[in-house]
């Protein structure tokens, strides 16, 4: 007998359209178990402990710690940020946000404390930092809550202040941290970031001292940062290999916060 059923005829359309609904399913349902495992994957993935983090999934923080290193090196040392002239500056500047600040305190008895890597402490007084050149900055000021502001600040570059105070061999390790006298308010920060030629330690706005609520009698001012990184009313700053504590990081804000 011939055997008729060997030979291969070609497709009918209307074949082909069937064959071809075949495979794209095939390849949609492949596609969909793999993003859904993804998925899966991301959604029951360990939280990172919640310090300095805020508990993001693993995979999530590890996407964010490559962008921070592109920006880290973006930020080194040379990149500025942009600069006005004074008369641009705001004369009413805004007031935002005063945690740390409500606390009894008493500027008169007030020294900054600084803690080494290695857990020696030492003392300075706010007329041994107004004693060295001062750097001013006419910048914009950003705050994460949409506004932002040009202000003009004057103070101790923390670069100046790092080497006048023979703190150069704490550039060598990665965060700084700082709190207010009553350490409700903390900022943590990334070594390059803390020595960039525009951070400063400011006790001057608008050239006069800085009013208390603006941070007297020394705030931070790092315009590469966001504003929740320019902590007010510095008491004690730390530096560590280890992430330091960061109040808004803890509320789920990158601990980053670069602009
Ligand atoms: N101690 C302390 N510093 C702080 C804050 C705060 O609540 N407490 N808020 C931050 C935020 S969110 C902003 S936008 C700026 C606002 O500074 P200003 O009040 O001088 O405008 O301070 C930052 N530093
Ligand atoms: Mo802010």
């Amino acid at each position: 007998m011939e055997n008729k059923k060997k030979i291969k005829l070609p497709l009918t359309v209307d074949q082909k359209i069937k064959r071809r609904n075949f495979i794209s399913f095939g390849i949609f349902a492949v596609g969909s178990a793999a993003a859904y495992k993804g998925w899966r994957a991301l959604y029951t993935s360990p939280d990172e402990v919640a310090s300095a983090t805020a508990g993001a999934h693993a995979p999530l923080r590890r996407a964010l710690n490559k962008t921070e290193l592109f920006f880290r090196n973006f930020f080194s040392n040379n990149h500025l940020v942009k600069t006005y002239p004074k008369e641009m500056a705001a004369k009413n500047v805004r007031q935002n946000s005063k945690i740390g600040l409500e606390s009894e305190f008493d500027v008169a008895d007030w020294k900054l404390e600084v803690k080494k890597a290695n857990g020696d402490i030492m003392y300075i007084t706010i007329e041994e930092i107004k004693a060295l050149p001062k750097t001013e900055i006419v910048f914009d000021f950003k705050c994460v809550e949409g506004w932002d502001q040009i202000q003009y600040w004057g103070g101790l570059k923390m670069i100046d202040f790092m080497d006048h105070f023979g703190l150069g061999d704490q550039t060598q390790v990665n965060y700084v941290g700082l709190m207010t006298p009553d350490k409700k308010y903390q900022v943590g920060l990334d070594m390059p970031s803390a020595v960039h030629p525009q951070t400063i330690l400011a006790y001057e706005m608008n050239g006069k001292p800085i009013p208390l609520n603006h941070g007297a009698p020394l705030r931070l001012i790092i315009p590469v940062k966001y504003g929740i990184k320019n902590l007010k009313r510095i008491r004690y700053m730390t530096f560590s290999n280890r992430r330091l504590p960061d109040y808004w990081a803890r509320e789920g804000y990158d601990y980053y916060s670069g602009l």
